[in-house]
């Protein structure tokens, strides 16, 4: 009942730190475009194959923007549909099954319904069908206007490869789409063809394929290469229309495209052997904040993706009125650095913990002194238990009562 909120309630406010944020409202008004780019790992930034830059476009582009360094995925079996839940929500996916399938009848008070009342024509275009993760279903609870799938988009064989639609393709019909919706609008693209098995049609691959063990890793190398073309394209033809004006865009990986079956051929790549530590730091994953009037920074702070909807509603300068969040703004200088995994390993400032391991973050050493990651590990269970309470027991529909219970709660204390 909504007793069970309360808990959750008091623990997340504990833990807010009072909010230092320079940037709070710094794109108040503005659209917001997040773009998803389909498994992309932070490891091909600044990186190369041949001599040849892998992303060139997006090294020299997060020059211009907010750049983190140190944000990681926390999907599991939902994969792009799991990240779209950690932004949507700040709650965590489910440690099974895809929470886009299992809990799509929950009442959430998500992102963009919360845009949606201050104002916001709220929309996801992703040229799938839209019954895939159970999108159809899941963004009406989520609380999206529109979405804008396969059947709206001038989806041709010629123009497909692969899982489907061309991400030069989709990049193009979608910013037409965008100049003609109501403003301020929310608009969140999900790309596609960088995913497995990473195949391409001989003219679009822009570099020669790696020469690893791996023929997976290899190919990636390519379609991350298109991928970084495509949304070359996409930002320069945005730079130059009216949206440049007054939008943001909030750029991301959505999860690892190389999975840990290619620890091997990473290594070789990257002349190092791939330990666990190793392995957990390739779950790093771009976040990139863009627009006009944004003063670029390379921001280090450790984070994830439950943290993207404080940061954007910050920006914003959106009062969320939904307190169960387990993200933390990372434009605030005093947040809490904390990035928890979904099976419970987690990174802080310090330390990376890993199966009861603990590491120092910066140099991959094992600390001796295993207490060091003691409550990092604590500290993950329990938010992960409180998430899932949430989640399985639906407890957000109870939010508008038990809101008002801890407020009568809070005034009672502060009169005795
Ligand atoms: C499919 C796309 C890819 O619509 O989101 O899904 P993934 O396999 O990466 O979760």
């Amino acid at each position: 009942d909504s007793n069970e909120l309360v808990p959750v309630i008091n623990y997340l406010n504990e833990n807010q730190t009072e909010d230092s944020d320079k940037l709070e409202g710094a794109a108040e008004g503005k659209n917001v475009i997040a773009v998803s780019l389909e498994s992309t790992q932070t490891f091909v930034v600044d990186n190369t194959l041949h001599g040849e830059e892998l992303t060139p476009y997006f090294n020299d582009l997060k020059e211009e923007g907010i750049y983190f360094d140190n944000f990681y995925h926390q999907v599991k079996q939902g994969r792009t549909s799991d990240s779209e839940f950690l932004l949507a929500n700040s709650l965590y996916p489910l440690n099974r099954g895809a929470v886009f399938f299992t809990h799509s009848g929950n009442e959430y008070k998500a992102m963009p319904s919360v845009l949606g009342e201050n104002g916001y024509f709220t929309n996801s275009m992703h040229a799938n069908d839209k019954t895939f993760w159970n999108r159809n279903v899941m963004y009406d609870s989520l609380g999206y206007d529109e979405f804008f799938s396969k059947e709206d988009y001038e989806v041709t064989t010629e123009k497909s490869h692969g899982w489907g639609y061309l991400d030069e393709y989709f990049f193009e019909d979608s910013l037409n789409k965008m100049q003609e919706l109501d403003q301020p609008f929310y608009s969140k693209m999900i790309t596609l063809t960088n995913h497995y098995p990473f195949t391409l049609p001989e003219e679009l691959k822009l570099i020669e394929e790696g020469e690893t063990s791996s023929g997976t890793l290899n190919r990636y190398f390519q379609t991350i290469r298109y991928q970084d073309e495509a949304l070359k394209k996409f930002v320069e033809d945005f730079k130059n229309s009216e949206l440049y004006d007054n939008t943001i865009l909030a750029i991301y990986g959505d999860h690892f495209g190389i999975s840990e079956n290619h620890q091997e051929a990473m290594g070789e790549y990257l002349g190092k052997e791939i330990n666990e530590y190793e392995q957990f730091q390739l779950q790093r994953v771009p976040f990139l904040i863009y627009g006009k009037d944004i003063e670029p920074e390379e921001n280090h702070t450790v984070g994830g993706q439950v943290d993207l909807r404080p940061t954007l509603m910050n920006l914003l300068g959106i009062e969320d009125e939904n307190p169960v969040q387990f993200g933390h703004d990372l434009l605030d200088e005093d947040r809490r650095q904390l990035m928890i995994t979904r099976d419970g390993n987690f990174a802080n400032e310090e330390y990376v913990g890993i199966q009861g391991t603990c590491y120092d973050r910066e140099t991959g050493e094992e600390v001796e002194d295993g207490a060091a990651c003691e409550d990092g590990f604590t500290a993950a269970q329990e938010e992960l238990e409180m998430s899932d309470s949430i989640v399985y027991g639906d407890l957000l529909r109870y939010l508008d009562e038990t809101e008002l219970v801890t407020e009568d709660e809070q005034s009672q204390s502060n009169e005795e």
